[in-house]
This record gives C-alpha cells, structure tokens and sequence, in this order.
C-alpha cells in the first residue's frame, strides 16, 4: 500500500513540481490526490469565511455570496499618516543614567517609571482600500452552490445554478498586469444582470468615467490611533495636519462585456443581459516613499490606476490568466510536501478543519497548510514591494488589530521564516528592503533617545519606518513599549538570506552595513555590571513581568535573556560576515571581545532557562511570549547537539510555559520543539494551531487557532501564525542551522512516509527525499553554490555513483555552516558542555554548483 501511495505522489509531483529533480521527468501523469483547494458550499458568513487573493500590492477577500457579493479590497501601500517624527520627545537621553543607577539599587519599580518617560509615538494604521458590491439579479433558488480558492493557480471560483442556468465568477490579482481581475459567466446567452457599485470606510467620493468605467478616489487619515488606544476623542482624524494630508488612492473600475449592454452613473455601473463580462479593477496610491509626505511629495495616484488599465486593456481574460497562472506557478511550483492521503479531502474545507479539530487524521490538510503558508507569502510580499504587516494585506479596518503594523518582538519576524526555507527567497525582499528604511530613522532614533551610534527599533514599525519606542510620550507600557531590540532581531534576516543564498555581493553591499549598525548600537547600548560582564539596561523580556524575591512586580530589569541572546546572535552574525568578506577586522575583533564578555545565558531552580537576571518568578508563568528561547529558535545559540543542557534547560521552560498560547505563539512552539528534535511535540502543536475557531453558534466561537479560511487566529486574525506553522513543518523536515544539513531532525510518527521536493537549506542546497518508517529512502541534494556539504541523519545512504560517501570527522569547511566553537558557547561558568550526541550518522562530501546528488536509503533497492 505504501508503494502504491508513493508511487501516485512521484507521479504527481513530477507533473507538478518544477524542482531540480522534477525537472529531468517528462512525465505528464496527474492525480488528484494532493489537489490544493480550500472549497465550501455555501457563501462566506464573515471576514474569516471569505477567501484571500492578492499579488503583493493588491488583495482582495472574497465573499461569494449569490445576490450579493462583496469583494474586500486592498493595496499594500495605503495606510494613514505620514513620514515618521524622528524626534518626538527631545532630550529623554538623560534619564538613562537615573535609570541604569536605580536599575543596579534593585529599584526596579522607580526604573520602570522613568523608562516610560523615553516614549515617542505610535504608528501608524494600515488602512482598507474600500469594497467592491456585485448585486446581481437572479430569479429563484440558487442551487449546486461551490466557491473555492485553487492554491496551485492562484484562483477563487464561485459557481451557482438558478433555473437551469450555470453562473460562474473568477477572480486572479495578477502580478504581471498589477489587475484585479474577475470574469462573471453564464451558461445561457444574455443571463447575466447585475450592478457594480464602491465604496469605502475611509474618505472617498465615486465618479463616472465613460458609460463602462467608474472611478473611486479617496484620502486615508492623517492619523489613525491604535484600537487599543481609547483616550483621544477624535482616534481617527482627516487632513487637519498643516505639513502633510494623508495618503491619496485611487480606484478604476471597467467592465468588459462581449454582448448585452453596460451604463454607468452615480451609483455605479448596471450591466444587463450580458454573457460573459470581465471586471478590471486598478488601483494605485500616492505612496511615494517611506521618507515622503504622501500628499505634497506623492505620486499621481490617478495617473498610476490609469495606466496599469490601459497597458493591459488589449489583452484577453485567457491571456491574463495565463500570464498570472505562470507568473504565480514559477514560485509556488518549486516545492512540494506530501504527506498522505485524506479521506476528509473530498469534505468541504470548514467540515474538513472540524473533523481534523475533532481528532480525526488528514494529513493532506497538513501539507496543504505548509502550502497555504506559501501562497500567502507570494501573495502578500513580492520584491519590489512592501513587506507583509500583521494581517499579510487583507485588511477591512481602518483601525486594524494592533495597528495591523510590524511588530517586531516577534510577529514581523515570523512572517519571513518560513521565506527561505520553502523556496521563496524573492518574497523575503520587500521585507530585506524595509530594514534599510527602518535602518535610516533609527539612527536618528538612536541619537535622539540614547545619544548612541548605529541603528535602534523598537517594538513597532509602520510602512514609515518609524522606529522609536511607542507609547504616546509616556502612556505605554515599557514591557512592550520600550523594547529597543527591534532592530537587532530584524539584521538577523539579513544573515539568513546570504546563509541561503550565497550572494556576496549583497552581502558586502546591503546586509553587512546594516548588520553593521545594527551591532554598533548594541556596544553602545551595553554596560558593565558589577562584574564586569556586558550587560544591557533597561530591559524588557516582551511583554513579560516577573515578580522579585520580596514581592515586588515590574517589567524593567537588567540583561534579560532574550536580549542577551539577540546580542549573541547579531554579534556572531556580524563576525561571520565580516570574515566571509575578509573586512573590518578591528571591528570583527572589538564584537569578539563583546561577545566574550555577554552575561551568560542561566538555569533556574526549577531546571528552566532563566528569563530574567535573576531566578525569579513569572506574574503570568505561561506567557504566550517565549522571548528567552530565542536562542533555540530562530537563533543557533542553543541545540541539542552542541549545547545539550542549554537544551534541557529550554525543554524545561517550554514545559513549564505549556502549550496554550494565542496562534503565533503557538506557531513559535512548533519551531521550538522541532528543533529540540522532537516531532511528536511538535506535531501536538500543529494539531493545536489548526484547530477551528471562529465559527459562531458552535463551540468554535473563539480562541486561537484557524478559521475556516484557514487564516490563523490570534484572535482576532493575524497572519503570522500561518507563516509560523508553515516555518515550523518545514523546519520539522529539514534543518540547517546547526554545522549541517540535518535530515527529518523531528519527524512525527504521524508522517512516517512522505516526500518532500524543493525544500531549501543553508548553503544553497535544496533537497528532495522520500522517507519510510521515518528514514530517508531517496535523496537528491542540489548543490546550487557547491561547496562542501554535510549532512545529519539517523540512518545509513549509499550511493551508486559519486559523491564517495565517507563518514565526516574534523571540522567543516563550508563557511556556511561554520558553527562557533564551543568554548565560544561557553555560556556560564557552572554548565558543563557535554558532547554531541553519538546518535547520527554524519557524511560530507565535496559537490560542485549546479550538480545534483543522489542517494538511497539502506535496504532500498
Ligand atoms: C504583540 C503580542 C500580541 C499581538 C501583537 C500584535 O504585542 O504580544 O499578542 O500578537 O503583538
């Protein structure tokens, strides 16, 4: 049976994939056993019901209701504001000291409150772009209802029947053509009559165009508050300010139709007794930069909506989507996961999530979601771009969850984890690009706040890069607020994209300035304790509180571990960089020395890595935050192999943390326990994070977990917890941070056989294998850079042909796996460091770029 399971998905991912081993294959067999479909029978009740199409700039949710049907739409760029207030609150720099001598006085309350006085502003919102409403006329009961959105074309359909007459709607956002595209059909001639009308929760007036085209234009607020901010009578507020109005849009709609007839007026558009007509709708915004002010320095949003119009008026609705499909298909193609096959596949998507929620297996539904993960991706971040916000860019609020910014002490970065991994390494730029701009205010904000060098974020950033601590000048609190890690957690992406890529010339040009400035700070920002350790203060571990030995709570202390272990981390990173380049070595020694002299990481009491400075007590022991665990996921501080007890330790405190929590941190847990090599754990979870939740009137009303769009709930909805499941799977198959490629390093019983195509790893290898009981069977690595290559697994290859598989000893030689040695991971004076673990088989071998490696498991024919 197995032989026969797998011998269906070669021939399936033959067809489908496009990875280098898929490539050699002609094969053109099909199968529907992986078919890549969220569908439902019956229309979208609510947000979390509609379906997500976007091309990076544009998104759209779509509802697909009968008589009514309402598109969602957004553009990435439109959010309220403007360029970012650098200087908001002068002269705060002097509180430090105050701060630091009450800090070492074990004043920590006194400390916290004067770290609040070191507030700037909040961010700002990103804001919806409007709704497009289709009523159309139909007479009788729908009947035979199907909408769905086809992951592996990019596509949501929408199908009915009434009275004998099939009605069909496709929506694509096309890249190419920078259109949202959607085609109303019928099957009898002439059946078609519906309206087209706009509107929009933020300022807007509708105009007519010509008799089949209507404009919408609009303003976002010059500022909108944070939903959570509720004191200001007036939260959101329209073009008061005096240096810049907020953002302009624009929005065109043309209806094309082959017969029947189209008229326009103040309400929109009335198409009657048509058989097929295509909607394009173009929209644009006056963004012109994160340092411009939207409205004065803006771009012509008219003109911009205008011309992508025009350029792609001579083409068909075939051609569009064929160039959206290839477009699209060029990406999501190269990898591919499966798993298993469901029974529950032939269930609607919601039915099919309740009975997974229930208990029931469906591993298909698990491979879907790596790949939902990866769509999501392509279609919310491609270069060019701005980068995926909280909520990806689907968005109907003007004043969104939590600003729907970047929040950095977590949920922006987990947006791009799964980016390099799953082969979408064009899809991580947007964000790449973003920290150059968030690089430029926090200079500024680093001299201003802290008189320091380099660059400093904190806890939020907007599409205005703003990068001083939140708060509103002393409202916030400094367990969130005053966080100024941002900025070093954001450099870690820089690293991991040259790790992936191998692409020194943006290392030398981009990255390692940015990484850089990013460590320059750091020394700044680092002191001495009484021992003469580095140590940082005020510090926050996000949004923690402990409780002291006399009782005493607060948030602001000394070192906390998260800090300490994104130091190491930047540090590390900058170190391994500048030498990769062979520059900056007096730089490269002064972060050397810094890094010897970091506060260690500690064990608690209870067995725990310590959070905090000293042993003490959680208010909330089971915070969603696992801030200390950073350096176990995503950092390399911390693995089972190199630093066994560090690992226990980490083991002890996700024990003791438990594994509730909202979606993304759920998400996190998954990263973690995977790589602790424990895919059991790791597994538990995934069920977890996809648990429906959202669905009124059952018991799935609220909590965490996945609606039944599959988008992951905080709640409310928050993208992140998709990207992190899907980082997660991936790193559960394939792990590459820790001296070699590791090899189903936390494989679940629950997916003893699979395959799995396209999955990238550090060093530019990118795997293809197959795996039995557990143990890999067949195994392609590409080696796109060559280089040295090693890999980690706990069962025997062979291989026919070359390479000549010796058993690796001694040190290797790839800079890409380069791992500190392990007297620099000496992380405190009472922790032995015992060493690794006997308990894998380790080859290297030497490949040359663009050479592929073929291997197969012992006992495999
Ligand atoms: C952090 C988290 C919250 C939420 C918000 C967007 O503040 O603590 O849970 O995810 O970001």
């Amino acid at each position: 049976m197995r032989y026969l399971i797998f011998l269906v998905f070669i021939l399936y991912t033959f067809t489908y994939c496009s990875s280098p081993v898929a490539q050699e294959s002609e094969q053109t067999f099909t199968t529907q056993a992986q078919e890549l479909k969220l569908w439902y029978d019956e229309p979208a009740q609510n947000w979390n019901e509609a379906l997500p199409v976007g091309n990076g700039r544009l998104g759209a949710m779509v509802f697909g209701g009968v008589e009514e049907e309402l598109i969602q739409l957004n553009e990435e760029t439109l959010w309220s504001g403007g360029p970012a207030k650098t200087n908001p609150n002068p002269g705060v720099a002097k509180y430090l000291s105050e701060i630091r001598e009450a800090l070492f006085n074990e004043e920590y309350q006194k400390a916290a409150e004067l770290t609040q006085k070191m507030q700037g502003l909040y961010t700002q919102s990103y804001a919806p772009l409007g709704d497009l409403l289709i009523r159309q006329e139909v007479e009788g009961q729908a009947t035979e209802y199907y909408r769905d959105l086809d992951i592996t074309n990019a596509l949501a359909t929408t199908r009915f029947s009434v009275g004998g007459t099939n009605y069909t709607r496709e929506i694509f956002v096309s890249e190419p053509d920078q259109l949202i595209v959607i085609r109303l059909k019928a099957s009898e001639p002439g059946a078609l009559n519906f309206t087209v009308a706009t509107q929009s929760p933020l300022q807007y007036e509708n105009e007519v165009l010509s008799a089949d085209e209507i404009l919408m234009k609009g303003e976002a607020p010059a500022q909108a508050d944070p939903n959570y901010v509720n004191y200001n009578e007036e939260p959101v507020i329209y073009g008061d300010d005096e240096d810049c109005r907020g953002m302009r849009f624009a929005l065109r709609v043309k209806a094309k139709h082959s017969d029947g007839e189209v008229t326009a007026d103040a309400s929109g558009l009335q198409v009657s007794d048509a058989t097929e007509v295509v909607l394009l709708l173009s929209a644009a915004t006056s963004y012109n930069g994160f340092d411009k002010c939207p409205d004065k320095e803006g771009k012509d949003e008219q003109k911009l909506a205008e011309q992508y119009l025009t350029k792609a008026l001579g083409k068909t609705y075939d051609q569009m989507q064929i160039d959206h499909v290839q477009d699209y298909q060029e990406y999501f193609n190269r990898m591919s996961l499966f798993l298993g096959t469901s029974e529950n596949a032939d269930l609607p998507t919601n039915e099919r999530l309740m009975r997974y929620s229930e208990g029931e297996q469906d591993p298909a539904l698990e491979s879907l979601y790596l790949q939902y993960g990866r769509y999501l991706l392509i279609s919310s971040s491609r270069p060019e771009g701005i980068p995926a916000n909280l909520q990806g860019i689907w968005n109907p609020h003007v004043r969104p969850p939590w600003s729907s910014n970047y929040t950095t002490n977590i949920n922006a970065e987990m947006n791009y984890w799964p980016a390099e991994m799953t082969n979408l390494s064009e899809m991580h730029e947007p964000f790449l690009n973003h920290i150059k701009n968030v690089a430029a205010t926090g200079a500024e904000t680093a001299k201003n706040f802290y008189s320091a060098d380099g660059w400093v974020a904190h806890h939020n950033v907007d599409i205005w890069a703003t990068s001083n601590p939140v708060g509103d000048l002393g409202k916030g609190d400094p367990q969130w607020a005053n966080w100024p890690l941002g900025g070093a957690w954001l450099a870690q992406h820089l690293w991991e994209h040259y790790q992936f890529t191998g692409d020194k010339e943006y290392l030398r040009n981009e990255a390692y300035p940015l990484m850089k400035g990013a460590a320059q700070f750091c020394l700044d920002w680092l002191i001495e304790n009484e021992e003469g350790q580095l140590v940082t203060a005020p510090s926050t571990s996000p949004e923690n509180v402990f409780i002291t030995e006399s009782g005493l709570e607060s948030d602001v202390s000394i070192a906390t571990t998260m800090d300490m272990s994104i130091i190491w981390d930047l540090f590390t990173n900058t170190i391994e960089a500048s030498e990769v380049m062979g520059t900056d070595a007096d730089f490269r020694q002064s972060l050397i020395e810094a890094r010897s002299k970091l506060f260690p990481l500690q064990i608690g009491k209870k067995g725990n890595l310590q959070e905090w400075y000293k042993d003490w007590e959680d208010v909330d022991p089971q915070h969603r935050h696992v801030s200390h665990l950073f350096g176990l996921h995503p950092g390399r501080q911390i693995t089972p192999l190199r630093t066994p007890t560090y690992a226990e330790a980490a083991e002890k405190t996700l024990e003791i943390r438990g594994d509730g929590g909202t979606g993304w941190s759920k998400a996190w847990k998954i990263d973690f326990w995977a790589r602790l090599h424990d895919g059991n754990h790791a597994y538990k979870l995934l069920r977890e994070l996809l648990e429906l939740t959202g669905v009124e009137g059952t018991e799935y009303a609220d909590g965490g977990g996945t609606y039944p769009n599959l988008f992951c709930a905080h709640p409310p909805f928050q993208i992140d917890g998709n990207f992190g499941g899907t980082a997660g799977i991936a790193e559960m198959l394939l792990q590459s941070h820790d001296g070699a490629l590791h090899l189903l390093p936390a494989i679940p019983d629950a997916w003893a056989d699979g395959e799995v195509k396209g999955l990238k790893a550090r060093g530019g290898f990118e795997i293809d294998m197959r795996w039995a009981d557990g143990k890999v069977q067949q195994l392609v690595v590409y080696a796109a850079l060559g280089g040295n290559c090693r890999l980690r697994l706990d069962s025997e290859l062979t291989s026919e042909n070359e390479p000549d598989l010796t058993k690796a000893e001694g040190d290797n030689p790839n800079p890409f796996y380069k791992v500190p040695k392990v007297e620099d991971r000496l992380l405190g004076d009472d922790v032995a460091q015992p060493a690794p673990k006997d308990t894998y088989v380790l080859y290297d071998f030497n490949t040359e770029a663009g050479q592929s490696y073929t291997f197969v498991g012992m006992g495999e024919e």
